[in-house]
């Protein structure tokens, strides 16, 4: 809870044991996918593009002139999502850029109006629903295309001297941000209003202060209620900056995190968005793709410290997952066939059991089942688990429930030694399940 003068006040009545039932499905699913997908697809160069090269409108112009996503096909994108075990896909109805994925009344810079010609978020809603997985909107607070979003750090059009606030005022005259707010109102409503049920709301996002914008800037406060209103099971995320209302969102979102620095979050709600490369939007050229065990460290490491990941696709402008998605996301389908139970509706491990080097662990609390990720396998054929003595009634390698033999040791030190068979199982990081007594 963030406090303001001590002070915190309530968005909207609810109890904290009605909010983790209303989350639950969320916090069960603990894996999720993104979908950066916009015009920036068809630069391939960083969904930023346009304010990192400084682009105007007119210059922007051609990537809406020519896209026309002609492979797009959601249903592959979900039966994709579904494999990989992944349980929600938020997808942006709009970025930074402006440009809306969706058909909206109040503006004609949207995918019907291109050589797509109709709704996309519809489609992807309606895809991704028929499979059974939970459906999300992202949606920018920030508009690089709208005529009466004040230039501000961020924007594409920013002085050359980022600090020269004389600048700042003569580049905005004619800009309203009370009108941009009404526009992004009146979008959301479109959003909470017209595709059904709505699972997950990603606002994005607020960078308060000198040449920022924050919490009166968007209208933050009325925004949330209304979205409550519309939605009343809705997830939204914490990026619209609610100062004291904060208890208004319901999730943290660490973003690009090194897996080592989520312990902190133990005991929060939280979800943390990853790349597969490093942008968001596709970027072709782009060389630092993650390993597998990079991914799988992302996963486990969310669930072993209680949280989310949620994964990011950045499909290309014709409307496909490159390649290396494509492959990255195989081999996670393969890894969670076998192991997701290590996932689902896992957490952090009680106190007294401490993961031994080269290993995590997570836990259901509901089975009262340990699972311990091997990313390091042990070479001499067993491995030492200091304080589970008398603690283990039966233990099992997860992809095949084959039974792994262990003994609590016989002196007072409390180990228990586990036997693991020379032949490594085919996985990355094999799960070994422990029963608890
Ligand atoms: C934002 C976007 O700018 C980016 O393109 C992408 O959509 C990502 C998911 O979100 O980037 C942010 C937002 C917030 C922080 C950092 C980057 N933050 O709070 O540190």
């Amino acid at each position: 809870t963030l406090s303001v003068n001590g002070q915190t006040k309530k968005l909207f009545n609810e109890t904290a044991a009605q909010k983790q039932q209303r989350m639950k499905w969320w916090t069960d699913a603990r894996f999720g996918m993104f979908i950066h997908w916009g015009l920036y697809s068809l630069a391939a160069r960083h969904e930023w593009v346009k304010n990192h090269e400084r682009l105007s409108n007119e210059q922007y112009q051609k990537y809406f002139d020519e896209f026309d996503p002609d492979h797009f096909d959601p249903k592959a994108w979900a039966r994709k999502a579904k494999a990989a075990g992944m349980k929600y896909a938020v997808l942006t109805s709009k970025h930074h850029e402006g440009f809306c994925l969706f058909d909206s009344k109040y503006t004609d810079y949207k995918a019907p109006n291109t050589q797509a010609h109709r709704d996309l978020v519809r489609e992807f809603v309606d895809a991704f629903r028929a499979e059974g997985i939970k459906v999300g909107f992202y949606y920018s607070l920030i508009d690089w295309h709208h005529p009466d979003f004040p230039i501000d750090r961020v924007h594409p059009l920013r002085p050359k001297d980022e600090k020269d606030s004389a600048a700042y005022a003569r580049l905005n005259k004619g800009r309203d941000m009370a009108k941009y707010r009404e526009y992004l109102h009146n979008q959301v409503r479109e959003l909470m209003t017209n595709y059904g049920k709505i699972d997950i709301l990603w606002l994005d996002f607020s960078y308060p202060g000198q040449f920022g914008k924050g919490k009166d800037d968007w209208g933050s406060v009325e925004l949330l209620k209304m979205v409550r209103r519309l939605q009343p099971g809705i997830i939204v995320d914490n990026r619209a900056d609610l100062g004291e209302y904060a208890d208004g969102a319901d999730f943290e979102t660490p973003e690009q995190v090194k897996p080592e620095t989520l312990e902190k979050y133990r005991g929060k709600t939280w979800e943390t968005c990853q790349t597969f490369s490093g942008s968001w939007g596709y970027y072709r050229d782009e060389t630092s793709w993650k390993t597998h065990r990079q991914l799988l460290d992302l996963l486990i490491s969310s669930v072993s410290n209680g949280g989310n990941l949620i994964l990011n696709v950045g499909p290309t402008a014709r409307g496909e997952f490159d390649y290396r998605a494509d492959n990255a996301l195989d081999s996670l389908a393969y890894w969670m066939h076998a192991n997701n139970r290590a996932i689902y509706h896992c957490t952090y491990a009680p106190e007294t059991f401490k993961a031994p080097a080269g290993t995590k662990l997570s836990y259901n609390p509901d089975t009262r089942r340990l699972y311990l990720f091997l990313f390091d396998y042990p070479e001499n054929g067993s491995l030492l688990l200091p304080g589970y003595k008398g603690k283990i009634k039966y233990a099992q390698f997860l992809n095949d429930d084959s039974e792994l033999l262990f003994k609590d040791g016989d002196d007072n030190s409390g180990d228990l030694t586990l036997t693991v068979p020379k032949l490594k199982p085919p996985y990355d990081i094999p799960v070994v399940e422990l029963i608890l007594k």
